[in-house]
């Protein structure tokens, strides 16, 4: 990627746009907001030192009504967000199917925002919940901005947008007493999808491990509606939009995605942020699944329902452009909370369809903005200014910051010689998609809308093994969580409409009974595509934790880490104290964390070291044991070298397996006794061990070790 001379990403024309809001303070006086310098920040004007604050102390007035009116309405739903800044890329013109200019020319790099977020939690809630993940972003085109607002799953919960209250006042913390915080675990959740079985496909996505991603970084993104291209002809297609991260796709576990939460509720956020600022740039590729007019109706399910995805076995994606995201904001508030999506922004060449939940969403989003930002002058805000110029006959309002002048705001005028004035299509005036439509007004439904079940087979069923057991668990954990009795039962009836074993072990899990007229996956149609096995792996940005204590033996560790690192590995040494360790060698190695400062969950693999002295502070210490006997629950690849192996056994690893205690004697080469587990105690063995221990991170979690 380009850099400019500060060896930093070059500036995207938002960047530059952005750059004319940024105030530096650094080396300049303290002033008021009207510019006045202020002579005294600690002591309010009073009459006598212990005399009574005076009304006319304007800098205190000031500073305090400030400060009194900093909070906005956090978001109605997605209020715990996090945003970064990139650019997109599209691989070949798209000529043939949308004249979105964006999509034409592989050289232009369209600059980009991208919000990431939970949905049910508030703004301060934990990062790791089980819930969907909202992937929204928006492109600053030239001819406009263009908003992709979707989530980490390809379906939603409910059909039509009237629905959209009830599903989120279902989802969300109980009216009455605001219990329980940022989880679905819960009656009221439960209860809708009991009583709404539109929503059982998406229950199971939210339900899968795709509702606890390892980071933003590893997830998918989906615009879930199905949308249209059109292309300068006036010819359209339907399109579904995806977005497969470089990195693949991959998830925590329960256990572990819990305590993440406490011990560091802003995972995901920091995971984000600590690749942007290392350079590790996150990368998407957009993908798009297109279909022609004349296809709406070859399949067994309405394309115009937002529970229902396309299978990729059916209709193929193909990848057009690459997103990077490679900025990192410099003001959460002005940035990441200000930033205000639609669906509804949309550019020339991209059109919507009749899904009835996207019809709805274009009404909510800039009703939702006008109360959260108050009034209707959040374009102006920098971060969601278009880098299109901006003309039209719109003045006034809460905070308006143009100065538009002149006695003209108003269309046809002569005085103004009709400007500013509507483009044709030619100079890229927008024009709605002709779509022929006819029908008597009904509150109804279409009957192809009725299927509730079939997809969410298709779902179950195309997991792998593991995949079908965390998801058993999670709906074991969830409904465990329900006090009354009818509601946990209505639910396992509704999972008996999918698969009656899975709903059976579930119903034996929490006091239900099995459903009678139950129906069972196995025969159904599987999408591979549908399960994060069968996603890209990668080692890049994993973070290790590197146990180690004082006369660890350097050299062999300082290769393994040299090794981890060309791998794009991220190692941390974790020890008993911060500051240094002293190595065999007398070598100061630094040490980033110590036992009580960090956690196993924090990191993808744990490497203890070797050394005799080393190794014996690290069984003096609980803390340690409990590391990597930890990491070892959470399936992650564990690696010792020489007498580093013994931390291992002391955890009952190695010892407890069958081949354990084999591998943990005197290996010359990488024990493959145990799934993940990699020991060396020969230092000539060093790089087939640095080998066999990236591969084993590679694999992310090793789910054949019984736990
Ligand atoms: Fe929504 C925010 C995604 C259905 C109404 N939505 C919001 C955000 C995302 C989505 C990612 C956060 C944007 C940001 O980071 O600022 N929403 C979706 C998807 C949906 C969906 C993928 C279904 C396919 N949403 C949906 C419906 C409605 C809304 C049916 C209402 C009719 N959504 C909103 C909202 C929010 C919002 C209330 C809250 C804050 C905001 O818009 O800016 O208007």
């Amino acid at each position: 990627m380009s850099m400019d001379k500060s060896g930093k990403p070059e500036q995207t024309m938002k960047d530059k746009q952005l750059k004319a809001f940024t105030v530096e303070s650094t080396g300049e006086k303290l002033t008021t907001n009207q510019g006045l310098r202020v002579s005294e920040d600690e002591h309010s004007l009073k009459a006598g030192e212990r005399g009574p604050t005076l009304l006319e102390d304007f800098h205190f007035r000031e500073k305090m009504t400030h400060f009194d009116h900093e909070r906005i309405p956090e978001r109605v739903v997605h209020a715990r967000g996090f945003g970064a800044h990139g650019y997109f890329e599209v691989y070949e013109s798209m000529k043939p199917y949308t004249r979105a200019q964006f999509l034409q020319d592989p050289g232009v790099r369209t600059p980009v925002f991208v919000r990431f977020s939970t949905v049910a939690g508030s703004r301060g809630s934990a990062d790791t919940v089980r819930d969907v993940r909202g992937f929204a972003v928006k492109f600053y085109t030239e001819e406009g901005n263009y908003d992709l607002v979707g989530n980490n799953m390809p379906v939603f919960f409910i059909q039509d947008a009237i629905k959209f209250p009830d599903f989120i006042h279902a989802v969300k913390p109980q009216p009455h007493n605001e219990v329980p915080q940022a989880q679905s675990a819960h009656d009221t959740f439960w209860d809708f999808v009991g009583q709404n079985t539109e929503s059982t496909h998406m229950v199971f996505w939210a339900m899968s491990d795709r509702a606890l991603p390892r980071s933003f970084r590893m997830m998918e993104g989906f615009g879930v509606h199905t949308f249209r291209f059109v292309n300068e002809e006036g010819e359209a297609h339907f399109v579904k939009f995806h977005w497969k991260p470089v990195l693949g796709v991959h998830a925590t576990v329960w256990d572990e995605t819990q305590k993440i939460a406490g011990k560091d509720p802003d995972f995901h956020r920091r995971d984000l942020w600590d690749a942007i600022e290392s350079g590790n740039y996150p990368e998407w590729e957009l993908g798009v699944q297109l279909l022609k007019e004349e296809e709406e109706f070859s399949f067994d399910f309405d394309i115009l329902d937002p529970t229902k995805l396309w299978p990729e076995e059916l209709v193929p994606v193909r990848l057009i452009g690459k997103m990077t995201l490679n900025r990192n904001t410099d003001n959460f508030f002005a940035e990441t909370e200000q930033v205000a999506f639609h669906p509804g922004h949309v550019v020339p060449g991209i059109d919507f369809s009749n899904d009835p939940l996207l019809q709805g969403r274009l009404f909510s989003y800039t009703d939702t903005q006008l109360k959260r930002i108050g009034g209707p002058n959040f374009h102006e805000l920098p971060i969601n200014r278009s880098i299109a110029p901006v003309h039209n006959n719109q003045r006034d309002g809460m905070a308006r910051m143009t100065i538009n002048p002149g006695p003209v705001a108003y269309h046809k005028n002569s005085l103004a010689g009709n400007s500013p004035a509507p483009a044709s299509e030619q100079e890229g005036g927008y024009k709605h998609y002709a779509e022929k439509v006819e029908g008597r007004k009904v509150q109804a439904r279409s009957d192809s809308f009725k299927d509730h079940y079939s997809q969410a087979t298709l779902f179950y069923n195309s997991l792998s093994d593991v995949e079908k057991l965390h998801l058993t668990k999670a709906f074991q954990f969830e409904l465990s969580k329900v006090n009354n009795k009818e509601v946990r039962q209505r639910a396992v009836d509704v999972i008996g409409q999918v698969d009656s074993d899975l709903a059976a072990m579930i119903a034996d899990a929490i006091g239900a009974m099995a459903p009678v007229n139950g129906r069972t996956a196995k025969d159904s149609f599987r999408s591979p595509a549908l399960s994060m096995e069968n996603k890209a792996k990668s080692p890049k940005t994993r973070k290790a934790a590197v146990l180690v204590g004082n006369g660890v033996k350097d050299e062999v560790l300082t290769s393994v880490l040299d090794a981890l690192s060309e791998a794009g590995v991220i190692s941390e040494l974790v020890s008993l104290k911060l500051g240094y360790v002293v190595s065999d060698g007398d070598k100061q190695l630094e040490v980033k964390h110590t036992f009580e400062t960090t956690d196993s969950v924090l990191f993808d693999a744990v490497l203890v070291a070797g050394g005799r002295q080393s190794v014996n502070e690290l069984l003096t210490q609980p803390l340690a044991v409990d590391f990597v006997k930890q990491a070892y629950r959470h399936f992650k690849p564990l690696a010792a070298l020489g007498e580093g192996s013994e931390l291992l056994a002391a955890s009952g690893i190695g010892a407890a397996a069958p081949d354990g205690a084999e591998a943990i004697s005197s290996a010359k080469q990488p024990s493959a006794a145990e799934p993940g587990i990699v020991i060396a105690d020969k230092l000539d063995a060093k790089s087939t061990f640095s080998e066999a221990f990236i591969e084993a991170i590679t694999a992310h979690r090793h789910w054949t070790r019984k736990v």
